[in-house]
């Protein structure tokens, strides 16, 4: 198992990501746009008892200890290492985003990351994954491109850069969200997105590869508040410009595309099915630090911020 980490580690960092100074649109009215509380979470207050929901393929909210089941089984999570004073552990010692208990990252100085876990779901051509996070009120974001946070792989895998599909959900030193794909065994590859991106979309906010907010301007991750990430991916035709890929961040619509090749010719039968949450910070943290994670849900609907407000149970 400790090769396997060490080899997803190398593959993570291996990713590279120039990055662009940020160009940020003006701000617009999204008050039409879905998003907000519109979602399967209005119906489940505190996303208590939204895992049974029939849209849902996945929910966490790590109240109990997480299910742990061996590498690329479905059930449970794979290679999580959770215990206090460990790169991840569970904790009630700050306010949750859901319930009372939420997943903290304990992150070392010169370190890319702390832990990370995997998840395999019914496999899907549509997916909405929805999830939490917070950094220290001290937090100092590592200068360069990072995290990458959460990601949700499709097809074939063998590591996070060498895959059919992935789509990220990425943080940027100036607190900003944004979303990104990666297709290594794909027509694109793994870097072609940065210039199909900018020349079909034009200049990414933040990161080369990263789709531009084009609907409205997100709002900024702000230390020792619950940031609420959605991102949804509907795969294309094989073959075809008919790809979806949108972003909400704290429930309001920030990035919206309709016309991306998601799925190649070459792979026709291409769905996704894990989840992965496992923050990477490229240069390194420049201290010891803290951030969390809580209420991940991964479904085949949209799914919106929690409902009835946030550390109710
Ligand atoms: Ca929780």
């Amino acid at each position: 198992m400790q090769a396997r980490i060490l080899v997803v580690a190398m593959a993570i960092a291996v990713f590279a990501l120039a990055a662009t100074a940020a160009e940020i649109p003006s701000s617009a009215d999204s008050t039409q746009l879905p998003g907000g509380q519109t979602g399967l979470a209005a119906r489940y207050p505190g996303d208590v008892g939204i895992g049974k929901d029939p849209a849902v393929l996945m929910a966490e909210d790590f109240e109990m200890s997480p299910p742990v089941v061996q590498w690329m089984k479905p059930g449970g999570w794979f290679e999580p290492t959770f215990g206090p004073g460990l790169g991840m552990e569970l904790t009630d010692h700050v306010p949750a985003a859901g319930g009372k208990r939420c997943l903290q990252f304990n992150l070392r100085q010169g370190k890319q990351g702390s832990g990370s876990m995997f998840y395999l779901f019914k496999p899907s051509d549509t997916v909405y994954m929805r999830y939490y996070r917070m950094f220290e009120k001290d937090w100092q974001w590592p200068k360069g491109y990072g995290p990458h946070d959460a990601m949700i792989f499709g097809g074939k895998w063998t590591a996070p850069t060498k895959n059919d599909f992935s789509i990220y959900a990425d943080f940027w030193m100036s607190a900003d969200t944004v979303v990104r794909v990666a297709t290594a065994n794909q027509k694109l590859g793994y870097d072609g997105w940065g210039a199909y991106l900018r020349q079909k979309y034009g200049p990414s906010p933040v990161g080369a590869q990263a789709f531009p907010w084009n609907r409205s301007k997100p709002e900024k991750i702000e230390p020792m508040k619950w940031h609420c990430v959605e991102v949804m991916v509907k795969l294309s035709t094989p073959g075809k410009d008919d790809g979806i890929v949108k972003l909400w961040v704290n429930g309001k619509l920030v990035s919206e595309y309709t016309d991306v090749p998601l799925r190649d010719a070459g792979h026709p039968d291409l769905l996704m099915n894990m989840f992965f949450l496992g923050p990477y910070f490229h240069p390194g943290s420049g201290k010891d630090q803290t951030h969390w994670a809580d209420q991940i849900v991964v479904a085949t609907s949209y799914i919106g911020p929690i409902a009835g407000g946030l550390g109710r149970n």
